[in-house]
Parts: structure tokens; C-alpha cells; sequence
């Protein structure tokens, strides 16, 4: 009898384990920065006040040496999405206007692949990268149906979109929210400041957005990175940025509410980074640590035991996509390690992070992430590629007498 109640017990234990492990539904919520930084309280920046973004990081694991393939914009969402660098999906340079620029029309994309295995795909946010037939999504709220302050700064408006997009997904999801914060605006609205840090602030003109309370620094307190200069022009920008990140600090917080409400906590994936490096020289279409080195949190439902622990385990954006696939068990649609660059079958080149929310690796000396750049803007060009190890960082400049580009926009 005692045997036959062990036996029982065991049959419940591994049933419990199961359905943690299998049988519960698994969704993505994958939450990006424009140009975002470190500058949060979970970085160590003791003056940035970002209680949404620590709590986060308090359930997650946290990457000290995260780094995108590309610092800029379209370049960074193209291999974010693909898996890829920019010389194998295509993606150049920047995707809008006169740029024009879109990754091969038979590349193999995270929402295309998610989609053809039951996964409901969502994008609200920021795309730009194209061409639309390789980046499908099932649910797309972006700049190419509304104003990009509306999806991209406008919490409350993010808010809301998510709720229909979670409320009507019965099926696995995978929910990608891509701020527009903290990226300058003063080249187009000078009215709402150098970082649109007055959009929304209930200020004469200026609209009002319901959850954001703006949290205001003056340019004296700020905490200066060490690649920028200590310029009063480089503080007011600083402080600038900073009120800007309240209200993306403030839509992580809804963003997750909504996902915790909705009730999927506790069965989804939630990974917050940036795209590229912060908008100051050294930074952003650079590929030293400042322009690459990227913010980063993984948060698992299931991988609880490295929660509010750091990982110092080399990762790359391009890790993403093999992580999300890793995530849905989905195994058979992308050929990993292959060089080919020419044909469909494009391989993947990242490796999937979930192993590290159980264990650190014993060392980092295989470890690496590699970078390749060509343009931002098309006048921009500048090809480099780089290789990041622990120890040694190279950065090969491939056209190294022409003058570097500065990014004005
Ligand atoms: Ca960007």
C-alpha cells in the first residue's frame, strides 16, 4: 500500500513537473529601448530613477556584457529579428525614406517562423525594417499606421494596444514592444525638446499622457558616462534623456501590468535591451563598447533560481532569436552554423541564453560576440566589423581613410 502511494505521489510529481515544463503555454514578451542605455538604478546609476525597470531586473537575470551586432537603428531591429548580422539579412543601413534600405526578400524571420508554428505574433512600437513580407506580424501597431509618438511614446496609448493584443490571444504569443524613447526628437520637434522629453507632459501644447508622472533633473546631478565630456550642453542633454526615461521606465511598468493582468506572468518569457548605443559621440554608430555594449534583463517564469543575479557570460542580440525558438521548443525551421550566405538557407549564428538562467558558464574563454556595420544614414558609409572576446576587442575599420560619419539625426 505504502509502495502503491509512492507511486501515486510520483506520477503527481512528474505530472507537476510536466506541466511546468511543457504542457502550460509559453509566450514572449519581448520589450525594446530606443537608443536606451544604462542609465537605471539596476546599472548602478544612482540618479536615473527607473523603479519599473529595477523590478524587472529584480526577476531577472542580468546581462553585464550584452552587446547588439550593429549600432543603428534598423540595422540592430533587422539582426534582432533575423538572427543574423547586417551582411547576411541585408539590412545595411537604415530602413526610412530616403535610406531605403531592407533585408533580403527570402530571410527567415522571427515572426514569420513563430507564425508558421502557432504562435500569435504582435509588434507594437517602432519596426522599421522591411521589406513588410519578411517582418509579417499577425497584430502591428507601427509607425507604418500611426504616428510613431503615438505607439512609440504615448505609454498610455501602448497601454491599451497591448490590452487588445493580449486579450484576444488564445493561442501562444509572442508580443514585441519597441519604445521610440529615449530617442532624440529635436531635429524634427524641436517643440517637445532635444529627447521629446515635454511630449505628453501636460504643459501648454504639449498634450498630456495619462500614466506618466515626468521625473525632472537639472544638468548639475547628472551622472556623466565616461566617453562623454563634461560640457554643460552634454548635461542639459543628459537631463534631458533622463526625463525621457521616466516615461519609458514608466511603460515597462504598464506594459507588464497589462501582461499581468491579462494573467501571463507566470507562463511568459520577458526580455527587456536596446537597439544601440546611447546618441552622444563614442555612442550610437560606433563600435566601441559605448556604441555596442547594450542593458539587457531575462526574465523567466520557470528559471527563477538566478533572479536578480548577474551573468558575465559574453551575449549578443543575435542570441535572441535562438533563445525565443529554444523557448517554443521550435527547432527544425533554421540551420544553425552554417557560413552560407548566398543561399535561403542563411544559418543562425547566435546560440540560444535559457541555459544561463540555471548556470554560469565555469569560463568565458570560448567566448566572443562579433559586429558588423556598414551605414546608418546612406550617406553614412563606414564599413567595420568587429570581434569582442573578454579579454581582446578588434575593431577592423575596412575603409579606414575616409573620414567617420557623424550621425545627425
Ligand atoms: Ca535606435
Amino acid at each position: 500500500m505504502e509502495h502503491c502511494k509512492l507511486f501515486l505521489l510520483l506520477i503527481g510529481l512528474s505530472c507537476v513537473v510536466c506541466g511546468i515544463l511543457s504542457d502550460k503555454p509559453r509566450n514572449v514578451l519581448l520589450m525594446m529601448a530606443d537608443d536606451g542605455g544604462f542609465e537605471m538604478g539596476a546599472y548602478r546609476n544612482k540618479i536615473c530613477q527607473t523603479p519599473n525597470l529595477d523590478r524587472l531586473a529584480k526577476r531577472s537575470l542580468i546581462f553585464n556584457d550584452a552587446f547588439t551586432s550593429v549600432s543603428s537603428c534598423s540595422p540592430s531591429r533587422a539582426a534582432l529579428l533575423t538572427g543574423m548580422p547586417s551582411h547576411q539579412n541585408g539590412m545595411y543601413g537604415l530602413h526610412q525614406a530616403e535610406n531605403h534600405f531592407n533585408s533580403f526578400g527570402d530571410v527567415k524571420t522571427l515572426p514569420n517562423i513563430l507564425s508558421t508554428h502557432g504562435v500569435r505574433t504582435g509588434i507594437i512600437g517602432k519596426k522599421h525594417v522591411g521589406p513588410s513580407s519578411v517582418y509579417k506580424f499577425d497584430y502591428e501597431q507601427t509607425e507604418e499606421n500611426n504616428s510613431i509618438f503615438q505607439v512609440g511614446r504615448n505609454i498610455t496609448y501602448m497601454k491599451l494596444l497591448a490590452r487588445e493584443f493580449l486579450t484576444n490571444s488564445t493561442e501562444p504569443f509572442f508580443l514585441y514592444v519597441a519604445f521610440h524613447d529615449p530617442h532624440r526628437c529635436g531635429h524634427t520637434n524641436p517643440e517637445y525638446g532635444e529627447f521629446c522629453q515635454r511630449f505628453g507632459n501636460g504643459d501648454v501644447g504639449m498634450g498630456k499622457i495619462p500614466d506618466w508622472q515626468p521625473i525632472y533633473y537639472v544638468p548639475e546631478q547628472i551622472e556623466l558616462p565616461y566617453f562623454i565630456q563634461d560640457t554643460m550642453e552634454a548635461r542639459r542633454d543628459l537631463a534631458a534623456q533622463y526625463t525621457t526615461i521616466s516615461r519609458l521606465d514608466q511603460g515597462v511598468g504598464v506594459i507588464l501590468k497589462e501582461l499581468e493582468d491579462a494573467g501571463h506572468l507566470d507562463d511568459t518569457l520577458i526580455i527587456y535591451s536596446s537597439d544601440n548605443g546611447i546618441p552622444f559621440p563614442n555612442g550610437r554608430t560606433n563600435f566601441y563598447d559605448s556604441g555596442i555594449r547594450e542593458p539587457m534583463f531575462m526574465s523567466s517564469p520557470i528559471h527563477t533560481g538566478r533572479r536578480n543575479k548577474v551573468t558575465y557570460s559574453m551575449a549578443s542580440l543575435l542570441d535572441i532569436v535562438p533563445t525565443i525558438l529554444d523557448w517554443f521548443n521550435i527547432s527544425d525551421d533554421v540551420e544553425i552554423d552554417t557560413n552560407e550566405i548566398l543561399e535561403s538557407n542563411r544559418g543562425l549564428t547566435g546560440k540560444s541564453l535559457l541555459p544561463l538562467l540555471i548556470q554560469e558558464p565555469s569560463n568565458y574563454t570560448d567566448e566572443a560576440i562579433f559586429a558588423s556595420h556598414n551605414m546608418h544614414e546612406v550617406t553614412m558609409y563606414y564599413p567595420m566589423r568587429a570581434i569582442r572576446t573578454k579579454r581582446y576587442k578588434l575593431i577592423h575599420n575596412l575603409n579606414y581613410n575616409a573620414p567617420f560619419p557623424i550621425c545627425m539625426k
